[in-house]
């Protein structure tokens, strides 16, 4: 598009919608009637896209999550339609900033962490691989809450933000199906002899698509990512009387449950879990009853991925829609749904492995309980006589009580992968092992990744720019020819550039952060950065911890020679979460009690910003010297954030857990800060049960001097919260190892508070990380789903076979 174009559509869009002229209108109308000039020209290869998908009769993923955590989409949807630069020159010629526009869109926040942001850099990489691929999950009405702090506290409130309309969007409504939840079933004998299931009182909710395109990287291909919105089916109106009644069944998508790696284990979250799945199952199937093929053929066309448990009951809803209303014998029914499904887990902590009480599980899915109670019963029958009966009990999906989640996605599909090498090794060793036992050629490590594009090429332009001239643009498409600023490790010429580019970066956050806090930070301080969510495991506690250490040793000698260091945190507690959230009002305590002490002269700083999101992660991850990755070894499954800060030219601080094991590998012992327990060493702890967190404390007067300001009024007003942290490091000995890591951590930040102090020194590490965070693509990762597990193709591959090409 010419510039001219781009103005006229402009000018046309606002007339129509706002009656304004391009000169008179504000940011709000430019980003809406830029969003629909975006939604119009994407709409073409979109429609383009599905059609050829549709006439190709391609095999297609469909990736079930239910959380997907976009972010902001408007400079994602630029660049990946490559008219970014061509659109800010045209903007900047009547005026207008693009980023003034851009921060009028609000964070698509449907999901919490980890887990969600990984399936929208999934989206980003299946669309700009060219694969076909589709997201399936929930629109919720309020994302994930918006965090303030007040006197130090997390306060939660409410996300709206579809207030002002979702630009991106499509509502389908001639797509909609129906969804079937409580009410009793019983088994009616056929004339045939045959046992028909018969539903009574059921609830029916209208399950609505709103479809969002998803715009691959300056290649044509536009996939779909599908939410579904609950509502009251015409046909039912007249059974809800009153606002309240309609409120219960209005309620089912309005929140995004706000607990990561946590249990939720409510009602409303089990008819959640299986409205989206049962939504996306059924309009899968009559995509797939269009193609007239035989039921076999079911696999060949179409994967479904389970992104961890939550949608688990895509096992039993796929054999509910293949027998009940299909007419399939249980057998090739099952035989197609291990087929066609996979899945993923993202976690070993065990208050997160989901197990839904069967009583409950009666009442809102009463006929997926009955499946899965099938499932269950053939389940032990088979493995009679092969496998021992302890291990059988331990691994059926009906104990105690419960429906265990894991264990109907393991045994209801194909294949299990963790998300990093460690990860998926103490699947396969521990948490799992039973099920790879039983089924060792269902496991496989599929490593997490980024999207470069977003975390570097937009979020980080200075950088970017560099990196164009030191090695020419092609990382743009192929990360992995970052590689090849290892030639520059020692060009001091190449190195400086880098170091301004970062410098760019931390003044601009250094004026976000002062702008919203009033704190003062220097550019030249070191920026130490800890951002996820608030998590024991996660430790923030143990920075905290180190950070109290540095406090009292400047109080102690104010001329000590120490590198000016800001430390950085951004993360979300769950809001029942206490034992987080009391470590955020201690961190907040503490970044007060430390910035208000002249007599540190700004030797360290502590900040903590509020509302960690996706938007605030693409400010502070390009600004970060020092990356955190500190979690218990085997807790944390792979990690993000640690990728994202590496490619930025953050040098990391890491225990061997998760993908750090694999950033040690690519960036090498010289590029990185390792300390603590081994995963090993963690389990032979728990073998042994001979830690003593006390035995520690008494035997370092350090450490008991940071512990005791927790409780001794040093660190003000967190009497409670303080007395809360000290029991459970010493009374409740300590689960997570912080006291037995700290003095390795300490000095890994000894050793970077000498390292930093030699600038090229430093800029080697970081051109390393750089270098090397191509080996965590997103792109990479997916095509080996796509190859191992959900065995897709791309477009293109598959066009050139048949001889036609993609417009
Ligand atoms: C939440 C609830 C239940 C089960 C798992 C989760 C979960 C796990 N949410 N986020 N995760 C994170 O997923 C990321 C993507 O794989 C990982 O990098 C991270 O280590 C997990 O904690």
């Amino acid at each position: 598009m010419t510039k001219e174009e781009i103005k006229k559509e402009l000018r046309q869009r606002l007339r129509d919608t706002y009656a304004l002229e391009l000169e008179d209108a504000g940011p709000v109308e430019l980003f809406y009637s830029l969003g629909g000039l975006i939604k119009a020209i994407s709409n073409e290869k979109w429609h383009k896209t599905w059609k050829n998908y549709l006439t190709e009769e391609q095999k297609q993923v469909y990736y079930f999550s239910i959380e997907f955590l976009p972010g902001k989409l408007l400079k994602s949807n630029l660049l990946n339609l490559g008219i970014l630069n061509e659109v800010r020159t045209t903007l900047a010629d009547i005026d207008v900033d693009l980023e003034e526009l851009a921060e009028v869109e609000k964070d698509m926040a449907l999901g919490n962490g980890g887990l969600g942001r990984l399936a929208s850099c999934f989206m980003d990489s299946i669309a700009s691989c060219g694969l076909p691929g589709n997201g399936n999950g929930i629109r919720y009405d309020y994302g994930l809450f918006k965090q303030q702090f007040v006197d130090g506290y997390q306060v939660e409130l409410p996300d709206e933000w579809l207030k002002r309309g979702n630009v991106w969007e499509i509502r389908r409504e001639s797509k909609a199906c129906d969804v079937k939840l409580f009410g009793n079933v019983y088994m009616k004998r056929l004339a045939n002899g045959k046992l028909q299931p018969v539903a009574e009182n059921q609830t029916t909710v209208r399950a609505v698509p709103y479809d969002t395109g998803m715009i691959g990287y300056q290649n044509g291909i536009v996939n779909t990512m599908r939410l579904w919105s609950v509502e009251i089916p015409i046909s039912e109106e007249a059974k809800y009387q009153s606002l309240d009644e309609r409120r219960t069944v209005e309620d089912l998508t309005a929140v995004l449950y706000p607990d990561d790696s946590q249990e939720s284990g409510r009602l409303v979250r089990l008819a959640q879990e299986y409205f989206f799945v049962s939504a996306g199952i059924q309009s899968i199937i009559r995509y797939y009853k269009k193609l007239n093929l035989p039921w076999h053929s079911l696999s060949e066309k179409i994967a479904i991925h389970i992104n961890d448990t939550h949608p688990a009951m895509c096992v039993p809803e796929l054999m509910r829609v293949l027998v009940d209303e299909n007419g399939l014998n249980w057998e090739f029914a099952w035989d197609i749904t291990v087929k066609v499904l996979s899945y993923t887990n993202h976690t070993i902590m065990a208050e997160a492995l989901e197990k839904w009480p069967i009583y409950l599980m009666k009442i809102v899915v009463p006929r997926i309980y009955q499946i899965i109670e099938e499932i269950d019963r053939r389940y032990v029958t088979t493995l009679q006589g092969i496998h021992s009966q302890d291990l059988i009990q331990r691994t059926r999906p009906l104990q105690n009580d419960q429906v265990y989640m894991a264990h109907l996605a393991i045994i209801g599909s194909h294949s299990t992968n963790g998300v990093a090498k460690i990860h998926s090794d103490l699947l396969k060793s521990i948490v799992l092992h039973d099920f790879y036992v039983i089924y060792p050629e269902r496991f496989n490590n599929k490593t997490n990744g980024i999207a470069e594009r977003r975390w570097l090429q937009l979020a980080n332009e200075p950088l970017a720019n560099v990196i164009d001239e030191l090695i020419t643009d092609s990382w743009r498409k192929t990360p992995q020819d970052l590689k090849l600023l290892m030639n520059y490790q020692n060009d001091e010429a190449a190195l400086t550039k880098i170091r301004e580019a970062k410098l760019v970066k931390k003044e601009e956050l250094a004026n976000y952060i002062l702008k919203t806090t009033g704190i003062e930070v220097s550019s030249n301080a070191i920026f130490d950065v800890q951002i996820k969510r608030l998590h024991a495991y996660k430790r923030q506690l143990m920075n905290l911890l180190h950070i109290l250490k540095l406090y009292f040793e400047i109080k102690d000698n104010p001329e000590m020679d120490i590198t000016p260091r800001v430390f950085i945190f951004g993360a979300k507690a769950a809001p029942s979460y206490t034992y987080a959230k009391s470590i955020i009002k201690a961190i907040n305590e503490v970044a007060n009690m430390v910035n208000t002490d002249r007599s540190l002269q700004d030797k360290i700083k502590v900040v903590f910003l509020p509302n960690y999101n996706v938007s605030l992660a693409e400010k502070i991850i390009p600004a970060a010297d020092v990356s955190e990755q500190i979690s218990l070894a085997s807790k944390e499954a792979s990690g993000t954030s640690n990728m994202k800060l590496m490619l930025n030219g953050a040098v990391t601080i890491a225990t061997l857990d998760g993908a750090n094991v694999e950033i040690r590998d690519a960036v090498g012992d010289d590029n990185i800060y390792i300390f603590g327990l081994t995963e090993k060493e963690v389990y032979d702890y728990y073998e042994k049960q001979d830690y003593s967190s006390q035995k520690i404390y008494d035997e370092d007067e350090n450490l008991r001097r940071i512990l005791d300001a927790f409780v001794d009024g040093t660190i003000p007003n967190i009497e409670f919260e303080g007395q809360e942290i000290y029991d459970a490091l010493l009374k409740f000995n300590d689960e997570y190892f912080l006291l037995r890591d700290f003095h390795d951590y300490v000095k890994a930040q000894e050793q970077i508070n000498q390292d930093y102090k030699d600038s090229m020194l430093w800029q080697k590490k970081s051109l390393a990380n750089i270098a090397n965070a191509g080996n965590f693509s997103a792109d990479d990762t997916v095509k080996a789903y796509a190859e191992d597990i959900w065995q897709i193709e791309p477009i293109f591959a598959h066009t050139e076979k048949e001889g036609t090409t993609n417009g």
